[in-house]
């Protein structure tokens, strides 16, 4: 029988999205409806000493001028939400020290970094509303602003929070093995600092929020840019004080997420607010200006590195100390940090590895998980160590790589280390050095080798470079899935997961599809709308292949199993001798005979003519709960070869291979196109993007001008191979993939520059690899 998982099943979505007809945001017009513009702070650190809205609030067409004040007694903090609470084995493990400071709704006495909302005008329409935010006169005195991570960390230090006492948000320690000994019996000892910039998700779809409160029957409803409405859900409900059943949030058609988007922003709760306060529909839609200032950043983190490890390149112990900076404020405790502290040995068995994590406070824009959430971070860190040891031993990194590699004799692989769900991080199956011999294969790295060596005669400097990852992937607590069959025969699908450009209509369509035996086309699924189900997460973590296909699977067995039964009923026979498949459940010695899903489900209803058999609820639907047991982790080797033009600086990238391990495939057209979009955007980290503040926290890179994001043409066709080690921890034998192809193209890119570069012996631990940047180094090595 023809399954549809692991087939190129055409993409639902794409119809819709590409003839225009997607609805964002931004496209929902509804009467009567007023805008909202907000006044965002200028100064990176200040005190608010006045604000005057006389003549804002005076303007034609304005309907109020919202300031902290106002929220007072209506809308309650952040703080009251925001609980870091976690698992008390990793707690009791990595000891860490937690601050909680989530930014306020809007700035009361003080304002900490540029972008800031400060004010919010409700008007008939966004003109007026910008017009009128001309007219607020913010009276600020200014406070000495700091930028610089180790800066923040001095004792004398300008203190961002006072409460908190000093800028040090969070610290946590791992300790793995016994690293002192390692130290003493390694034959070299390496040390170095490895920096990943600031940079920003840029989804083409800015973020918005559109409420409309019901006086009639005290019914919220909220349009927002989100990849968690449950949880908006759960925000608002806590802080504008409304039960949760009389609350609906809708994520629409979303124009990408990528990590800042699971984060509650204070206008998701404000303009919810107004709607109610005003009992008028309220849009506000961010510009890209407010996006670059306001919308979190990601990244930014140093790392003081030092390895120790023996004359043939077998690594024995790793120390690390790193800082992250926050920007001011945090809502997300650990998570990016530790995500990089935990992946940080990737595929390396490193038997001894100690590792210091601090989160420090700036004056700039919060720091949230962008695609890949502390893994890119990581895996620079720990490939260009990889590379740096095949350097000081005059080895090739391919080998340096294989001798430490965890070995598929070792699998499942403990690492010793708590994951965040709490239970130890497993790697569960895969064989890492069969990925890199795929990937060597597909380059022909013989062959490259030859090719470098005769460029090099001709003055032309091309290189490759390696990079692997692993990646928890499809963490809980949970994902839920409804499945129904509606009269005709249909089957709707709601899911608890909300998209945002990863064609989940599509894959889980093909899940369903499978148990009931149809077509992907007789399946329509729903998500991003808390009216699905009474309980939801979200999508980000790549989990949603993971979680919400395995709740698409439980669901759709517990009706098949339940409309068999059904029909078991309607034919007078136990459904022992029943199958479904074709959209009809049949005799399996008689296959012409049987009953249609369409008179199974109207067989359904409740009443006197239902044949759903006694003891089980009438109905034709299913809710099911899938609950990860953990994480799965994917894994992948990127291969970049480079051309890099030693008079600009410029770098080419020539070839991009992956070869990736993503366990059942169900997609592998939408898995390919998430690995192409992944890379990149790990390009546009690697060469060309990075949030720039100057010391007095003023963002310098606002606009597309300064903040450069690569275009189709900067962006190679990446070649891919694939490896299907199913995951054990879910029934389909998932693991994700959405992040995956944005972990390693930084590290891998690097290191083919400096690859080409090893006639000068250039090292490059900073990103991006700009031209000019490149260029110094090339004068200095040249200098030498
Ligand atoms: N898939 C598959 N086979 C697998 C694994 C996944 O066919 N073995 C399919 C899934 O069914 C899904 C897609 O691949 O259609 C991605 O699945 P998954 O890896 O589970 O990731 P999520 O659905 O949880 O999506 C989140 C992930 C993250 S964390 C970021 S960031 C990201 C990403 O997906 N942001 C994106 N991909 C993005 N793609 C787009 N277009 N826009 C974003 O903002």
């Amino acid at each position: 029988m023809k399954q549809f998982v692991g087939q190129n099943v055409k993409r639902k979505e794409d119809y819709r999205l590409l003839t225009g007809s997607g609805r964002f945001v931004a496209d929902i017009r509804i009467e009567n409806m007023v805008e909202a513009a907000i006044l965002r702070s200028t100064y990176a650190h200040a005190k608010i000493k006045n604000i005057d809205l006389s003549q804002a609030k005076n303007y034609e067409g304005v309907l109020d001028v919202i300031i902290a004040d106002d929220l007072e007694g209506n809308v309650k903090p952040f703080t009251e939400f925001v609980e870091f609470t976690l698992p008390p084995q990793l707690e009791a493990d990595i000891k860490p020290t937690i601050k909680k400071n989530p930014e306020p709704m809007l700035a009361k006495d003080k304002v900490t970094f540029v972008g800031q909302a400060v004010a919010i005008v409700l008007a008939v329409d966004r003109y007026v509303a910008e017009d009128a935010l001309a007219l607020i006169k913010v009276e600020y005195e200014a406070l000495p602003v700091v930028t610089d991570p180790f800066e923040t960390i001095k004792d004398d230090a300008p203190v961002i929070h006072q409460e908190l006492g000093n800028n040090i948000q969070s610290h946590f320690e791992v300790k793995v093995g016994d690293i002192d000994h390692a130290f003493k019996q390694a034959n070299h000892i390496l040390k170095t600092r490895i920096t990943t910039p600031r940079v920003s998700g840029n989804p083409l779809e800015t973020r918005g929020v559109i409420a409309e409160y019901e006086v009639r029957n005290q019914q919220l409803e909220v349009w927002t840019s989100t990849q968690v409405p449950y949880m908006v859900r759960s925000y608002l409900s806590k802080l504008v004080g409304l039960v949760e059943g009389n609350i609906r949030v809708v994520a629409p058609d979303v124009g990408g997420g990528f990590g800042p988007k699971c984060a509650v922003y204070p206008e998701e709760i404000i303009i919810p607010y107004l709607a109610m306060k005003y009992k008028r529909p309220v849009k506000w839609i961010e510009d890209r200006l407010e996006h670059m200032q306001s919308t979190r950043h990601s990244r930014d983190q140093v790392h003081d590195v030092e390895v120790a490890f023996k004359n043939d390149g077998t690594i024995l112990g790793l120390k690390d100390q790193f800082l992250l900076d926050n920007g001011a404020h945090n809502s997300f405790a650990l998570c990016c940090a530790y995500n990089s502290a935990a992946h940080l040995r990737g595929m390396y068995h490193i038997p001894n590895y100690n590792i210091t994590g601090r989160i420090v406070l700036t004056n700039k824009t919060p720091n949230v998980p962008y695609r890949g959430a502390g893994r890119p971070e990581a895996v620079y860190v720990m490939d260009r160590i990889i590379y740096m040891i095949a350097s000081k031993l005059n080895l090739d990194p391919v080998e340096v790589s294989m001798r430490n590699f965890v070995r598929p004799e070792h699998m499942p692989y403990d690492t010793g280390i708590f994951y965040r769900d709490g239970a130890n991080m497993v790697l569960e199956n895969g064989d890492y050095t069969e990925s890199l011999k795929q990937a060597m294969k597909i380059v022909d790295y013989e062959e490259f080798r030859q090719q470098q060596e005769e460029a090099r005669k001709k003055g032309k400097y091309i290189g490759i470079g390696f990079s692997s990852y692993i990646e928890g992937t499809g963490i809980g607590p949970f994902e839920g899935a409804v499945v129904k069959i509606d009269s005709t025969g249909h089957i709707l699908v709601g899911v608890g997961s909300s998209p945002h450009g990863q064609s989940h209509e599509t894959t889980f369509s093909q899940i369903c599809a499978d148990v009931f035996g149809v077509n992907p086309e007789q399946v329509t699924v729903r998500a991003g709308d808390t009216s699905l189900l009474p309980y939801g997460v979200g999508t980000f973590a790549s989990r949603g292949a993971v979680t919400a296909g395995s709740a698409v699977q439980g669901a759709s067995k517990q009706l098949k199993e339940k409309f068999i039964a059904t029909a078991g009923v309607m034919l007078g026979v136990s459904s022992d001798v029943l199958e479904m498949h074709g959209g009809k459940v049949y005799f399996k010695n008689d296959p012409a005979k049987g009953v249609s899903l369409q008179e199974i489900a109207q067989a359904s209803k409740p009443g006197p003519r239902c044949r759903v058999p006694k003891g089980i609820e009438p109905g034709a639907s299913a809710t099911y709960y899938f609950v990860p047991p953990t994480v799965t982790f994917s894994s992948g080797f990127h291969v970049a070869v480079v051309e890099v033009d030693k008079e600009t600086g410029f770098v080419n990238i020539l070839r991009y291979i992956v070869v990736h391990d993503c366990g059942r495939v169900i997609n592998p057209k939408i898995v390919d196109g998430q690995i192409q979009g992944g890379v990149a955007q790990g390009i546009g980290g690697a060469l060309y993007e990075e949030i720039i503040y100057d010391k007095n926290g003023q963002l310098i890179t606002g606009t597309y001008m300064d903040y450069l994001i690569p275009t189709s043409m900067e962006i190679p066709n990446v070649e891919m191979g694939h490896q299907e080690y199913l995951s054990p921890h879910n029934p389909i034998g998932i693991k994700g993939v959405g992040e995956g192809g944005a972990i390693s193209p930084p590290a891998a890119i690097a290191n083919a520059v400096c690859d080409a570069m090893k006639p000068l012996n250039i090292e490059i631990n900073t990103l991006p690899i700009s031209p000019n940047k490149l260029r110094s180094l090339i004068e200095e090595a040249e200098l030498q």
